[in-house]
């Protein structure tokens, strides 16, 4: 069988979290359209029982930019360090973006990479072919490429491709995963990664950046059938409270309410959410609340 690891990279908002999502056919990795959406590596499982039979270990990583924060240099390191420890590259890049300098400081990180690389031009149902040309034109000229794939991660459009082109250039192997292992997020990271997802979406201007979510406690055992959840949702500036609690609380629910129902299916069980907004000046620049949002863990550097 062929087996794997293929690291997801590529600038923000590229499409790499809803790719992985397709892929694997459950929502793993939180989207948006804010940019710096994910801020940890997403290791996803997918099994593949055609011939050969494979088992492709998908990593979803935080989009590579230039950092101004300790959040985003933790973020962008874990990105780029991913690029070591795999198998094969997807190159994620959305196609209905010009060409830029966010292209060449992509390519730059990929210097070095040993692997075979594929390039994914993603969001093809948002762009007409003969748009792809000179794009791709421009990329073949940079390196040499083990393919290059246009797909929508978004309507699944090209993406059976893409995964047959993976698993033709992975090498043979023997499986890494038990065949029911899925990911390897803990539960309370997908907890409060949900809270935040519904944050970034229902509300608006400089908050999405700005916010992190932490799981205080995870109780499964004081009732029966019922998940508690008791979750912090930080802010760093005074002024940004009212922006998450809204006009008599109406936007703390609403985040409450939709973060409870997506985690009910997802953990088939009944969930009671608590929410309390708390205002850290500084989070994104202290390792220690990094530490406990789950902020892309500092690695050995
Ligand atoms: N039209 C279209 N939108 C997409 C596609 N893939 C992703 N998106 C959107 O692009 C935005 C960023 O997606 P996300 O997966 O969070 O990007 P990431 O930052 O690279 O992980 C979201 O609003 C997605 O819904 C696609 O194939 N077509
Ligand atoms: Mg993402």
């Amino acid at each position: 069988m062929k087996v794997g690891f293929v690291s997801l990279i590529g600038r923000p908002n590229a499409g790499k979290s809803t790719l992985l999502n397709r892929v694997v056919g459950t929502k793993l990795a939180i989207v948006s359209d804010k940019p710096q959406t994910t801020r940890n590596r997403i290791l996803a499982v997918r099994n593949y029982t055609g011939d050969p039979t494979a088992q492709v270990i998908f990593v979803d990583t935080p989009g590579i930019h230039r950092p101004l924060h300790r959040m985003n240099v933790r973020m962008v390191d874990m990105a780029v360090e991913s690029i070591g420890d795999v198998d094969l590259i997807g190159l994620v890049r959305d196609a209905t973006d010009g060409l830029g300098a966010g292209d060449r400081f992509v390519l730059e990180s990929l210097a070095e990479a040993r692997v075979p690389v594929i390039l994914v031009l993603n969001k093809i149902d948002r762009v007409a072919k003969a748009r792809l040309l000179p794009l791709i034109d421009w990329y073949c000229r940079q390196r040499d490429f083990a393919a290059i794939v246009p797909v929508s991660a978004l309507t699944g459009d090209g993406v059976t491709i893409l995964e047959r082109e993976i698993v033709e250039q992975l090498p043979e192997g023997e499986a890494l995963y038990p065949d029911d292992f899925l990911t390897d997020q803990p539960e309370r990271v997908l907890a409060a990664e949900t809270v935040r997802e519904k944050v970034l979406r229902l509300t608006h201007a400089e908050l999405p950046f700005t916010t992190a979510v932490v799981v205080d406690r995870f109780d499964e055992a004081t009732e029966p059938g019922v998940l508690r959840l008791y979750c912090s949702i930080l802010v760093e500036r005074a002024s940004q409270k009212p922006i998450v609690i809204g006009q008599g609380g109406a936007m703390v629910r609403r985040i409450g309410t939709e973060a409870r129902q997506e985690l009910e299916r997802f953990f088939g069980t009944r969930v009671f959410l608590d929410l309390h907004v708390k205002v850290r000046a500084d989070w994104r620049e202290n390792d220690r609340i990094l530490d406990l949002a789950g902020v892309a863990p500092r690695t050995r550097r």
